[in-house]
């Protein structure tokens, strides 16, 4: 418990402990766990549209969603989900809506340049 705790500490600032990944080919793959985080916190990408794969490696349900757009990815215990959503330029926030996750840490940042 107190490993989540410190997560959501350090994710009151908006950039994430977790990597940066940029898009190739108008895809991204993202991974999901138990201890709230995605395998990825600032995804960088160019305006158009992105497919992204979401995979659930843990054993609750989580989702991938991007604020301000119709992508709401649903996956239970270790499933895929794919959709896609054309982005515009600009800065989107993505979040797993199970309540406590975002807090918990599992939120971050899309740069649409
Ligand atoms: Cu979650």
């Amino acid at each position: 418990m107190s490993a989540v705790l410190a997560l959501g500490a350090c994710s009151s600032s908006s950039k994430s402990s977790e990597p940066t990944k940029t898009v190739t080919n108008g895809k991204i793959t993202v991974e999901g766990f138990d201890s709230l985080h995605f395998d990825v916190g600032t995804i960088k990408t160019t305006a158009g549209p992105l497919e992204v794969t979401f995979t659930n490696k843990g054993s609750l349900q989580h989702t991938f969603t991007i604020e301000g757009t119709d992508l709401d990815l649903k996956a239970n215990a270790g499933k895929t989900e794919t959709g896609t959503v054309t982005l515009a330029k600009g800065t989107y926030k993505y979040e797993c809506t199970v309540p406590g996750h975002a807090q918990g840490g599992m939120k971050g940042e899309i740069e649409v340049s």
